[in-house]
C-alpha cells in the first residue's frame, strides 16, 4: 500500500493512500491512538467502503472522492459536523464544477433526485460527560463514476472537471468557514440547501416502519419534522428518506 503525505496545511493533516479497506475505519482506529483534530485520510480505492447501517459504498480506483475527516472539536450536536461537510461539498460542486446539487436529509447530495454523494459519521468513545472524544465524517462523492440508479458530477454535465485531490482541497477551507459560523446561521444555511423541506416524503424507519407526509422543517438537533396525513407531527432521528414529490398542501 502506498501511503504518502499529500498536503500539509495550517489546519489540516492530509494523507492519501492508494488503497485501504475503509477510510472511516482507519480514522476511527487512528483517533483511538490519539490522531489530532482535522486529520484527513483520502483513498484512491476502498476494498470495504461503508455506507450507513453497514451497507457497502462502491467506487472504482481513482474515479471518485473517498475521504474521511477526524474532528476533535465536537459540538453539542454532532450532526453540525456532517452538515458542514455536506454543505462544503455542495458548494464546491456548484462553484468549481458548475453542477447544482440538492441535499436530501440527513446528508445525501442529489442531482435531479439521483444520489451523487453520501456521508457516514461515526463517533469515537464517549468521555465521562457522554461526549465523543472525536467524530469521523466520511464522504463518498461520485466525480466520474456512479452505480446504476445514482449519478456522478461528470454525468451531470460538469462544466469543469475536478480530481479527487482538487475537490478535497477546495472543500477544506469551506468546512473551516462553515464551522466558524454561529450555530443558528449554520442551521439556516443547511435548511436552505435542503431539498427535503417542502417535499412529500417517505421516511423509512428502523424495524420496517415508515412515515409518509410533508417534511416541514429540521430541528436544531438535526431531527427531521414530518407532518403525516392524520395531522400527527413526527420528529425523526434516523431514517432513509425518499423524496416523493413537492407537497401541495
Ligand atoms: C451513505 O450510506 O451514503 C454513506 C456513504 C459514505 C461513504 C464514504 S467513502 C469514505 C468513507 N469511508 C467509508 O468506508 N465510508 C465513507 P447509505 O445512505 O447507507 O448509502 C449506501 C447505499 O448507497 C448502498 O447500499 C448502495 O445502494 C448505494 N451506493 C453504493 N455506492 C454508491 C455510490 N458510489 N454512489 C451512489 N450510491 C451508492
Amino acid at each position: 500500500m502506498r501511503d504518502q503525505k499529500a498536503n500539509q496545511s495550517e489546519n489540516w493533516q492530509i494523507r492519501r493512500v492508494s488503497e485501504t479497506g475503509s477510510t472511516n475505519t482507519d480514522l476511527l482506529a487512528e483517533g483511538a491512538q490519539g490522531a489530532p483534530d482535522r486529520t484527513v485520510l483520502r483513498a484512491d480505492y476502498q476494498s470495504a467502503g461503508r455506507g450507513r447501517l453497514d451497507r457497502a459504498w462502491e467506487a472504482p480506483r481513482g474515479a471518485n472522492l473517498l475521504v474521511s475527516i477526524l474532528f476533535r472539536q465536537v459540538p453539542a450536536h454532532t450532526h453540525v459536523l456532517t452538515q458542514a461537510v455536506a454543505l462544503a461539498a455542495a458548494r464546491v460542486a456548484r462553484e468549481h464544477c458548475g453542477v447544482d446539487v440538492v441535499m436530501k436529509w440527513p446528508n445525501d447530495l442529489l442531482v435531479q433526485n439521483e444520489k451523487v454523494a453520501g456521508i457516514l459519521a461515526q463517533a469515537g468513545p464517549l468521555d465521562t460527560r457522554g461526549v465523543p472524544a472525536f467524530v469521523v465524517v466520511g464522504i463518498g462523492l461520485n466525480l466520474e463514476w456512479a452505480p446504476p440508479g445514482a449519478t456522478s458530477l461528470a454525468a451531470s454535465g460538469w462544466t469543469q472537471s475536478a480530481t479527487p485531490d482538487e475537490f478535497l482541497l477546495s472543500m477544506l477551507p469551506c468546512i473551516d468557514e462553515l464551522l466558524a459560523l454561529p450555530l443558528e446561521e449554520m442551521h439556516e444555511r443547511y435548511v436552505v440547501q435542503l431539498g427535503t423541506v417542502g417535499m412529500r416524503v417517505r421516511a423509512e424507519l428502523p424495524h420496517d416502519q415508515e412515515v409518509v407526509g410533508r417534511a416541514t422543517g429540521v430541528e436544531a438537533d438535526g431531527r427531521l419534522i414530518v407532518l403525516d396525513e392524520c395531522g400527527v407531527t413526527h420528529r425523526i432521528d434516523t431514517a432513509d428518506v425518499v423524496h416523493l414529490r413537492p407537497a401541495v398542501d
